[in-house]
């Protein structure tokens, strides 16, 4: 296969790596040994810290991390490192403004992205909005956090920004929910002008009919520009007779009109099976938030909450995670359709 590319892609020479272990692998994304990458009580009035995103920034790494509460309930704190492996995080929780710099601190946030578009970053959570919904906050700094419109109505999760604008608008996926532990849910996109007007919303992946995706999906990291259309890691879940079982799947979507998906790997790209993924305050857990990409080595680093208590940290190629999508690529006209019924 011809060497794919990223489009728009920097270079990170000092992106975490470590080469594939030797030996039979069933994937085409391998853990670190080094696992988990924040193990419990990472911080002083922190439990646990899981489902967090991280970006390359002036040279070093910095990320939004959820962080639970010894009172159980979750919040965003900002860490920082110099290897994107060993984290220090500030102990005050990140402390949102509005646009007129009155305080905004929702009741809880949880599972946020975070994602550079031009020359800003976007943080984008679940908070409570009369009920689990989409909240979203802009920085240049990483020093004053500032609201933006809820973009959605409840009840919505697992929204994700496109690091840019597509035919001249920000994009963002998201995943209409219930108010609870959704058993159901689709991913659909949504276009902006301006960050405040949401509307020309598409339906781009049903839930899968493969068994590990069976019952929903979720939008997972920021999709990666490549030279075949959109890389999307997403969680699929299964329903089992023990409770759910997140595992994280590949698809890539057009690069223009990305409501088409191309390709939609059938099995899935990584899924629990390490003790700190199987075991933890929700078992069976590995939910994607964040990957770091290298443009000249096509390596990609993926950051993933693993069951709920810890950061797992997996690699792989832009080559090998696109032909291995390609090559168990299954696609309905479900997928392939623009997603405007
Ligand atoms: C989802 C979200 C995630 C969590 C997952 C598994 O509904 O709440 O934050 O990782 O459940 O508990």
């Amino acid at each position: 296969m011809a060497q794919v590319q990223f489009i728009n892609g920097q270079s990170l020479s000092n992106i975490p790596w470590q080469e594939a272990p030797e030996g039979i692998r069933n994937i085409p994304l391998w853990r670190y040994s080094g696992n988990p990458v924040i193990g419990r009580n990472p911080l002083k009035g922190v439990a646990r810290i899981f489902n967090s995103a991280v970006v390359a920034y002036e040279g070093t790494f910095i990320g939004v991390f959820r962080g639970e509460q010894t009172n159980g309930i979750p919040y965003i704190y900002l860490g920082c490192s110099e290897d994107a492996i060993h984290w220090s995080f500030n102990e005050e929780r990140i402390q949102f403004v509005d646009e007129d710099g009155e305080s905004f601190m929702p009741i809880y946030a949880y599972d946020p992205r975070l994602v550079k578009v031009e020359d800003t970053y976007y943080v984008i959570w679940c908070q409570d909005f009369y009920g689990a919904a989409i909240g979203m906050a802009k920085t240049q700094d990483f020093k004053t956090f500032i609201r933006v419109e809820n973009p959605f109505l409840p009840f919505n999760r697992n929204a994700v920004l496109f690091p840019r604008k597509i035919n001249g608008n920000f994009v963002l996926l998201s995943r209409p929910s219930d108010s609870g532990h959704t058993p159901f849910g689709d991913i659909f996109l949504s276009e902006s002008p301006d960050l405040t007007y949401w509307g020309k919303h598409r339906h781009v992946m049903g839930k899968g009919s493969e068994w590990w995706e069976s019952l929903k999906i979720g939008g997972g990291a920021a999709p990666i520009e490549t030279s075949e259309g959109w890389l999307l890691f997403f969680h699929g879940v299964a329903g089992t007779c023990n409770g759910y079982v997140y595992s994280i799947g590949g698809a890539i979507l057009d690069i223009d009109n990305p409501s088409i998906v191309k390709y939609r790997c059938q099995n899935y790209m990584l899924t629990p099976e390490e003790w700190y993924e199987e075991r933890g305050f929700v078992p069976n857990v590995a939910f994607p938030c964040a990957t770091l990409c290298d443009a000249d080595t096509g390596r990609i680093a993926i950051y993933y909450g693993a069951a709920d208590s810890y950061v797992g940290l997996a690699f792989t190629t832009l080559n090998e995670a696109v032909q291995y999508i390609k090559s168990n690529s299954v696609v309905t006209s479900i997928d392939t359709e623009i997603g405007k019924r």
